[in-house]
């Protein structure tokens, strides 16, 4: 998918004359794994430091996600110590007592937030340097909990041998991360970006898991971030009963093909196709003099906007609520960014969506854009105004 800068590096008007670092994105399998990741990974400390602008409480479907399971993991696995690898603003830890929770966010800008609330978090990357230190100050923990950063890390062995460290024998892990599945049936091609290390099958994460004496035993399919999938995991020596629901979806991703190379060959066939169609309707409507915008500056529109090459004279600006990216432009592409005031301006025609991901409740939000005969422009499952 082309030459990419980092996806979250957004850009001061100051940097806009400056030559951005850039990245070749490309997608592989690895044959024995059947892990799906991008070639080449970049360093983690060149995206996730100081200046790291992801906040996961923007969004009301990610508090309500983080809150329905806070209830069910009290319901079931009723754990006293809990920690969770990439704390983030604390949208998951703020449903526990402060003293039940550990949060490991390395981006020291983020953690400082969750610090700051009375949160026992800590600013470390994840690794088995890092279990230790968690293991002697705080002993081992009942589970585990990690949303959206275990994909973002390359060394998985290290990631799962820490795990083990710090997890007790009966203790559970559970990870949720976007699924491959719907990735390639969905076409959202822009779940690949250099923080998406990997974008997890069942099949892929099984055989990693196994490696590390761990194993799925249920599993819960979410639309969350465009379709994400939930493993619960436990220790082999753990007797827990395993779901049938880890063969259900295992046979469901076999039929599918995600153990054939034939499928991703297929699959960048049809990102080639979408990347032309997206940007023929962004031509069309240009010619027509219609404005159109962004709605979400996402990590993930970052590839689609660099990959198609759509910049500021096709998109005249993106509205966000993330402070952090307000006043600021798009990696590469150079669209300004400004703060989302709670409407459309009039003179607005169409809406990009490069939060795709939450389009019901930007949808919701958005009644009268719509009631005016405003549209919307997506990517995903295939390019088209709706
Ligand atoms: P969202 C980030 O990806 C980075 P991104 C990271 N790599 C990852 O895996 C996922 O998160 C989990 C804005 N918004 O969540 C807020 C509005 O402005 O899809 C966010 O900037 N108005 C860690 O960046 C962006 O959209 C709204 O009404 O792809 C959404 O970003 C809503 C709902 C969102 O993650």
């Amino acid at each position: 998918m082309g030459i990419q800068p980092l996806a979250n590096n957004y850009l001061s008007y100051k940097q806009l004359n400056y030559n951005e670092k850039k990245y070749k994105l490309k997608v592989c399998i690895n044959p024995v794994t059947k892990l799906v990741s991008i070639y080449k990974p970049i360093s983690s400390k060149l995206m996730f430091n100081n200046k790291y602008p992801y906040r996961s409480s923007m969004s009301k479907t990610m508090i309500k996600s983080f809150i329905d399971l806070s209830i069910l993991i009290k319901k079931k696995f009723n754990p006293s110590k809990i920690l969770e690898i990439g704390s983030n603003d604390g949208s998951f830890i703020k449903n526990f007592p402060k003293k039940q929770t550990i949060g490991i966010e390395p981006c020291a800008n983020v953690e400082k937030i969750t610090k700051k609330m009375g949160y026992n978090t800590y600013s470390n990357y994840w690794n088995d340097r890092t279990a230790k230190k968690i293991l002697k100050e705080n002993g081992r923990v009942d589970l585990v909990y990690s949303a959206n950063t275990i994909s973002h890390i390359e060394d998985l062995d290290n990631v799962l041998k820490s795990i083990n460290i710090i997890l007790k024998d009966d203790g559970i892990l559970i990870i949720e991360d976007p699924s491959l599945l719907e990735c390639l049936q969905k076409n959202t091609y822009d779940q690949f970006y250099n923080e998406h290390i990997y974008v997890f099958s069942l099949i892929g994460l099984e055989n990693i898991l196994d490696k590390n004496n761990l194993e799925i035993f249920n599993i819960q399919n979410l639309k969350i971030h465009g379709g994400s999938n939930r493993y619960f995991i436990k220790k082999k020596l753990n007797k827990i009963k395993i779901s049938k629901n880890v063969k259900i979806y295992k046979q469901k991703e076999i039929n599918y093909g995600l153990n054939k190379i034939s499928t991703y060959k297929a699959f960048a066939k049809r990102v080639k196709n979408s990347k032309k169609k997206l940007k023929e309707i962004f031509l069309k409507i240009n010619l027509k003099n219609k404005k159109i915008i962004g709605y979400g500056v996402t990590a993930k529109s970052s590839t689609i906007l660099n990959y198609c090459k759509i910049d500021g004279k096709l998109i005249s600006y993106f509205v966000d609520t993330t402070k952090d990216k307000q006043n600021k432009y798009t990696p590469g592409t150079k669209i300004p960014i400004i703060k989302y005031n709670g409407f459309i301006e009039k003179n607005v025609d169409y809406i990009f969506l490069g939060a795709w991901n939450f389009k019901e409740e930007i949808f919701k939000k958005e009644k009268k854009f719509i009631k005016r005969g405003g549209k919307f422009i997506t990517h995903t499952p295939i390019p088209r105004v709706i």
